[in-house]
Parts: C-alpha cells; structure tokens; sequence
C-alpha cells in the first residue's frame, strides 16, 4: 500500500494532526489558510481546504466553497480574498481599505480583493461530491463554477488566442517565481507607504522581497484605479501573462463541469469541448519541445518565459493532453524536478534564481505536489503512489509548515497551514 513506508499509530496521529489544524482554522463560515498570516479566505486555499474537509466534515467542505461564491463579483470574476469584517485592517497588508471593493459596480456586499487566482474551484467541488456525494450541493454551486469561467473566458483572453490571462503575479498564486522575474521588471516600483505585515509573521528572507511588494502594489493600484476593468489590458496594464498552471486549471475545470452538469442531468458536451480546445491551445502556445516543459508566455511581448516553473507541469492534470506529451513531462518531472527523492521543487534546482527557502522560487508545496499527483493517477499510478508517500513522509517529519526546503525537508513559512494539512489528509485517505 502506498502507506507501507509510515508504521501505522504515526498515520493516525498525521490524520488527527491535519483535523486539528483545519478544525483551529475554521471560522464557522469558511477557513482561513493560517491564523496569523493569512486571516481571511483565500480563494485557491478553500479549493483545496474543502477537499480535505470533505472526508470528515462534508457539510463544512460545502460551506467553505459556497461562502467563497457568495462573494463572487456580478461579472463571474471570484475574488482572491474575502475580508472577514471582524479581522482589523492592519492584520494583512493589503486589506480591504486598500482595494475598495465597494466602488466597482460589480462587487458583492462582502469586502473582497478585485484579482482572481487559479481556478480550481470546479476540479474541488467534484471531489468533495466523490467523497461525500449531494447533488443538491452540485446543482447549487454549478451555475456559480460555469460563471467564474464565463468571467475568465470573455474578459481575461485579451490576445484573442484562446489563453487566459492574469494581471497580477498574485493572481498565479506562485506570487514570487522566478517566472514573473522578466515581465515583473518592466513594471515600475513604487515606494511602499503601508508597513508590510507578512514579515512580521515570517522571516524575510523566505518572503518575496521589498522591490517585489513595490511592484505588487503598483500593479494591484493600477488595476484598481482603472475599476478593475478588463478590456484594455493589452494597451494599458504593465502585466498581462499566460500561466501554464492558470489555464491548466481553468481546462481541468471545464472537464470537471463536464462531470459535474452530466451527474445533474445537464450537458456536459460544452464543457467537453471547451477543455479540448484549452489543451490543444496550450500545447500550440505554451508547450516548449526543447525544454520538455509547458512555459507561462508574455503578452504584451509575446515572448515565452523560458524558466523550469512546477506551474509548467501541472497541465498534467488536463484529461485530453497528448499521451507523448504527457511523457515529455514526466520525464522533466522525474529529471529536473526530483520526484523519485520527494516532493516537487517550485522552481528547478540548478536554475540561476533557485533558493532553497524563499517561498516560491525553490521550496516545495503540497498543493502544486497535490495537483502533479492528481494529474499522474490515471496515467503513471505508480509515480502518483510515491508522490502521495512523500507528501505523507513530508508533513510527519516536519508538521502541516506552509513550504519545504526540497533536499532537506525542514519547513518554512507559516505553521498550520491548511492547504498542507488538507491535502495531506486527501492522500490518505
Ligand atoms: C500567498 O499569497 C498571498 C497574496 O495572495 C500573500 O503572499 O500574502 C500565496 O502563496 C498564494 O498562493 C496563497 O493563496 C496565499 C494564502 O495562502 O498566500
């Protein structure tokens, strides 16, 4: 079994250590991914936090994802964070007073952020109706999944080549990759006038750094004050980006939809075809022959960005990818990115801005290890079981931390993390 490695009393005390820490994050409504760093909801975090409520607290798993889509703008878009209203400004920076939600004329009633992040909102609900199945829940969040992608689909494809796009490095999830490194250094930096909160929480040097925070706030104020409004981001916003993971997830999502609308009597062939053309797109765009590896590409340049980023092998997880390509990929996975030894580095080691502990530019995560494993189940099930065993073997030496050094395993960042503690309990189950 896929947990021979680990003796048995240690799994049950990493399942009961993963409940305690998604029990500490909930907040009744939704969770948030960590309690001193991140006090809101998360988009993406609740994606993969309710998968892992699903098993032991499904009617939480359902909440966690409908109190984030209460929250969804009128124009589909689901915003990165939800504020809660009894969190004080001056918990995280930016907060609600820096992104005025309540002046754009599509926001919702709760404070939220205006920029979106990966959806994997669509892949999430299927599963938690997997473990815990209710058509009820499916047929109350699915018209809300088809308008988060209708929102990505007729405002965030500005190129008109069928790629999504983002405008925020927030907006990947993968804040400080390496990937954002050459479009990032076009973007003027401005000095910052709000004190950073998240160095207050961990150490700075396993943080993007205070030129990258210039650059964020620019970018986040820019897209702000032009009212989060989407349809001249090609002449006038200074980032617009095709991610290799984004647009994985917004296919993987059109083929979950397609699960989903044929378990509630709908039709799924829409979806079906969407999540086909996304890939064939992505592997014509993005997919780099030379390099073995699907690469994130500039828009306004037009340039690809050749860097070995986890995100350029997470379109694993689109059911219709080419089997070859697929190969090409796990062979890159296997080579360059270690998955025999453990879990996936962010960034390669051995590319010129690897660093071993500083967030998204080197440590391994649960949640991009999570998606490769889901990607690898149906094609090399014995790939899948070792990531599965390493995501196990990860957290029992080191406890649910919110990233990894990849050779050594110690853990960085935030402690009790819910993605890690989810995910975790995903696996083993
Ligand atoms: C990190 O991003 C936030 C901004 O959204 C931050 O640095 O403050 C990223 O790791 C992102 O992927 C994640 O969703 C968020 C909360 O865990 O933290």
């Amino acid at each position: 079994s896929r947990t021979a490695t680990v003796a048995a009393p240690a799994i049950d005390d990493l399942r009961e250590a993963a409940v305690r820490v998604l029990s500490a994050n909930w907040t009744g409504t939704h969770s948030v991914p960590s309690r001193t760093l991140y006090p809101h909801q998360w988009s993406w975090d609740s994606a993969f936090i309710a998968i892992g409520l699903a098993g032991w607290a499904p009617e939480r798993a359902r909440r966690e994802l409908l109190t984030l889509f209460d929250a969804q703008w009128r124009d589909g878009r689901v915003p990165h964070i939800v504020f809660s209203p009894s969190v004080p400004e001056e918990a995280y920076f930016p907060g609600p007073a820096f992104w005025r939600s309540h002046e754009a004329p599509a926001a919702p009633r709760a404070a939220t952020s205006g920029i979106v992040q990966p959806p994997v909102h669509a892949l999430a609900a299927w599963r938690v109706h997997q473990l815990a199945p209710d058509r009820a829940f499916l047929r109350e969040i699915y018209p809300r999944l088809v308008a988060q992608q209708e929102y990505l689909r007729t405002h965030r494809r500005p190129a008109g080549d069928g790629l999504v796009a983002i405008v925020h490095p927030w907006e990947s999830g993968m804040d400080n990759s390496p990937a954002w490194d050459e479009p990032l250094a076009a973007v003027p930096a401005e000095p910052l006038r709000e004190r950073r909160r998240d160095i207050t929480h961990v150490a700075p040097d396993e943080r993007p750094t205070d030129l990258d925070y210039q650059r964020y706030v620019a970018l986040a104020t820019a897209y702000r004050d032009g009212g989060y409004r989407d349809d001249r981001l090609l002449d006038e916003h200074a980032f617009v980006v095709a991610d290799p993971l984004f647009n994985a997830a917004y296919g993987a999502a059109e083929a979950a939809l397609a699960d989903i609308a044929a378990e509630i009597g709908g039709d799924p062939c829409p979806h079906l075809e969407e999540a086909e053309a996304v890939t064939r797109t992505m592997v014509d765009r993005l997919f780099d022959p030379a390099r073995n590896l699907f690469l994130a590409r500039d828009l306004l340049t037009g340039k690809a960005l050749p860097v070995d980023s986890v995100a350029g092998l997470i379109p694993l997880i689109l059911p219709d990818l080419p089997g070859d390509i697929a190969d090409r990929l796990i062979d890159t996975a296997v080579t360059r990115f270690g998955i025999y030894a453990g879990l996936p580095p962010s960034y390669a080691p051995g590319g010129p801005a690897f660093e071993r502990a500083r967030y998204w530019r080197g440590p391994a995560w649960v949640n991009t290890a999570w998606l490769l494993w889901h990607g690898l189940r149906q094609r090399r099930a014995e790939l899948a079981t070792l990531l599965a065993e390493s995501i196990i073997r990860v957290t029992a030496t080191s406890g649910f931390r919110e990233y990894f050094d990849p050779f050594t395993w110690e853990g960085h960042g935030c402690h009790d993390f819910g993605w890690s503690a989810a995910l975790t309990l995903d696996v083993l189950d």
